[in-house]
């Protein structure tokens, strides 16, 4: 087992020494480790997980003809939400323990604008929901029966996201299950993703079917701006996977960004983050975050509690998948 001692590292070992934070919209990076707000001219996208690879390539083929970086991750996703084969996104997401596949997403652009949708059933895309609420209505968020009237509304049609073999694995579950919510799952493959347009304008999303079997209603960080995705134009942004209640302690995405304005590296502010996490929690065994970030100038960095995590980034230059740092081995 590895286990690299960041508290040491970090000088974090006493409670005076935290990171103290700016939140202004306003502030610039700061400290030593400055990083450059140059706008990047280059687009880029990044995602989580191998089914990256599929997303970013619908991503960039509206990122390499100019497109916006809003489009881009929408339409990123939607090929993830569609694909019956993954498991914990969009059709064929895992159910809750009584059976419903329960959608969240959100989506944020380069002006602070940022929608989202919760516990949203019979819909494909929450994704482009989220996007709508954004768009077409005064508020960020809608939930449950209310995000499901309104997709009606705007012409989304219900499907059913249960598929053969989804109900199948639930069934199978049901046949052994204390009915507790497992909190261990190793096979997260929430789709987070940002993208930096040819304007050096950045966006962000992330939609899921969230944990697999969880009670009836739970609503992970992914729908939650700050928690799951944050993007601030001037300085960056970050997303994440993994164990949602852990991620919203730390506000993580929000504070991977925050950390970035600091002066910190994409890969620095990662590692930081989870390194909070670590800290705030009596323990995360067998519990998986990761986090992603890119700064203004297309750098990267992305860092998780265990290994195995990995992220799909696509540019001009390269489309490739990268294993990130880790604190630990399972
Ligand atoms: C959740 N963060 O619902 C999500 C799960 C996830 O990869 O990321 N899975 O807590």
């Amino acid at each position: 087992m590895i286990r690299r001692n960041f508290l040491k590292l970090l000088g974090l070992t006493g409670s005076g020494s935290l990171l103290s934070l700016t939140t202004s919209c306003q502030n610039s990076p700061t400290t030593e480790n400055t990083t450059s707000t140059t706008t990047a001219t280059k687009p880029i996208v990044i995602s989580t997980w191998k089914h990256g690879m599929e997303a970013n390539t619908s991503a960039w083929e509206i990122l390499k003809t100019g497109g916006t970086a809003l489009d881009a991750v929408e339409q990123g996703v939607r090929v993830v939400e569609s694909d019956p084969k993954n498991t914990s996104v969009g059709i064929g997401g895992t159910p809750d323990r009584d059976g419903n596949v329960t959608l969240d997403a959100c989506i944020m652009d380069h002006e602070f604008n940022c929608g989202a949708v919760a516990c949203l059933k019979e819909i494909e895309h929450p994704i482009s929901v989220a996007r709508l609420v954004m768009e077409k209505t005064p508020h960020v968020m809608l939930v449950g029966k209310g995000a499901q009237e309104f997709a009606l509304e705007q012409g989304f049609k219900r499907k059913n996201l249960l598929t053969e073999a989804s109900k199948e694995a639930w069934l199978k579950w049901k046949e052994t299950s204390n009915y507790t919510t497992p909190i261990n799952i190793e096979n997260h493959d929430t789709i987070s993703m940002l993208a930096i347009d040819h304007n050096g304008n950045m966006a962000g999303a992330c939609t899921t079917s969230g944990m697999g079997y969880k009670m009836h209603g739970r609503v992970g960080d992914s729908p939650i701006i700050g928690a799951s995705l944050y993007v601030d134009n001037e300085i960056g942004g970050a997303c994440a996977t993994g164990v949602g209640e852990m991620v919203i302690r730390v506000v993580g995405s929000h504070l991977v960004v925050e950390l970035m304005r600091q002066g910190h590296s994409p890969q620095k502010a990662c590692e930081m983050a989870v390194q909070r996490i670590m800290k705030c929690h009596k323990s995360v065994d067998d519990m998986q975050v990761g986090f992603l970030a890119m700064n203004k100038k297309g750098e990267t960095g992305g860092f998780s509690i265990y290994n195995g995590f990995n992220y799909a980034r696509t540019s001009d230059e390269q489309h490739e998948l990268i294993d990130t740092t880790f604190d630990r081995e399972w």
